[in-house]
């Protein structure tokens, strides 16, 4: 079982004003604290943060929207133009690939994630399918570039030899669907400006890196967009006839986390303990969770505390009457899908330092 040897949780890390636990200062990179997720929203201030670059500073009132390439009308939408249109509200779980990757053993480099690079929030915006179709979509264009105003050097090798922004590419397949939004407010309010002001995309069920912040243009092209991002950063080994290719990451992977006890957590033996944790996926509904307080020899159901909306984390909990004999306990939640398919108890290698998804263990310890 991975993480049997000790996880280099980073005990000198420093918290932001607001509580969030600071992985980086600058560009920012903010994780939410996960154990108390009493709330089914992430309140907004408490929202992980994840931007590679400087936050742009924009305002609305000559903010542009370009959406152009391989559209029959291109057009450009101011931010009052773009409030006008129909607008649509949808509860969203965000996640980082790299989330939970200070679990990954032995250590990996990248930011030292634990459990809250996760976070969900309601999201309100215009139907990046609208947008799409007053600009006339090219029959024959395949994915929907989406870029932000944020410009750098990346960190990764091999660099660009210039600064450049941050973009994503989204599959035309999805970038169709109606969930897919250009989103102006979180959580009943104005995005902040870390969190992509005035303006972002929203891909439900894709991992963060594609819900692109500070978003100024979208445009649509006839081949596959190789950008840095999609190849040198956030990709992966898929397989094509058994031979390795890299891919861009899309989907959101099964996972649940166990929220409360943390890792290390010293519990009184003989008690009522309330283990608590949340279950999320990609394009399908988390609809088992079950929790292990044995290292994954013994299972038993937990109890959902959210229900059923697809694209959006489930809240559970499990009364776990703690042993009588006191030492250390290693405990697992595993989530299943609609599918059947079941969270995987260890890491796939083809993800790298990202999709670290399987079941994670926490160690506790009873003792009086
Ligand atoms: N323009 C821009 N968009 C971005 C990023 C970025 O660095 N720049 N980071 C991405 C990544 S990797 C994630 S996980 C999410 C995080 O969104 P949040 O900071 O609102 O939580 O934003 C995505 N969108
Ligand atoms: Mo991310």
């Amino acid at each position: 079982m991975e993480g049997s040897k000790k996880l280099h949780i980073d005990h000198a890390a420093q918290w932001s004003s607001a509580g969030l636990t600071i992985r980086q200062k600058e560009p920012k990179n903010l994780e939410a604290p996960f154990d108390p997720i009493d709330s089914y929203l992430t309140p907004t201030e408490l929202f992980y943060i994840r931007s590679h670059f400087p936050t742009p500073t924009l305002d609305q009132a000559s903010y542009q929207l370009r959406i152009d390439g391989a559209v029959r009308r291109p057009l450009t939408l101011s931010y009052a133009e773009l409030r006008s249109m129909p607008s649509e509200t949808r509860v969203v779980t965000l996640e980082c690939a790299g989330n939970s990757r200070v679990f990954l053993v032995p250590q990996v480099p990248g930011a030292q994630w634990e459990l809250g690079a996760v976070s969900n929030a309601e999201w309100t915006g215009v139907p990046l399918r609208a947008l799409l179709e007053r600009a006339g979509l090219a029959d024959n264009a395949c994915e929907i570039v989406l870029e932000g105003a944020d410009r750098g050097t990346p960190k990764d090798e091999p660099l660009p030899p210039d600064p450049i922004s941050y973009a994503w590419s989204v599959p035309r397949a999805k970038a169709i669907q109606p969930e897919v939004l250009i989103a102006y407010q979180m959580n009943g309010r104005d995005l902040s400006p870390d969190h992509g002001f005035p303006v972002r995309a929203i891909v439900p069920g894709h991992y963060g890196m594609a819900s692109v912040k500070w978003l100024t243009r979208i445009q649509a092209v006839c081949e596959p967009f190789r950008g840095y991002w999609l190849t040198s950063d956030y990709a992966y080994w898929a397989s094509m006839d058994g031979k390795p290719v890299r891919h861009p990451l899309g989907e959101m992977k099964l996972k649940s986390e166990i929220a409360r006890p943390h890792v290390y957590e010293t519990l009184a033996p003989n008690l009522t303990y309330t283990v608590s944790g949340a279950a999320w996926s990609g394009e399908t509904d988390v609809t088992e969770i079950a929790v292990s307080t044995d290292g994954g020899r013994t299972w038993a159901e937990a109890e959902f505390l959210d229900p059923v909306r697809r694209h959006a984390w489930r809240r559970w909990k499990f009364d776990w009457l703690t042993p009588k004999e006191t030492g250390p306990y290693t405990l697992l939640a595993r989530a299943k899908d609609a599918s059947g398919l079941v969270q995987p108890d260890k890491h796939d290698k083809n993800y790298g330092v990202y999709v670290i998804n399987h079941s994670l263990p926490i160690e506790v310890f009873v003792d009086d």
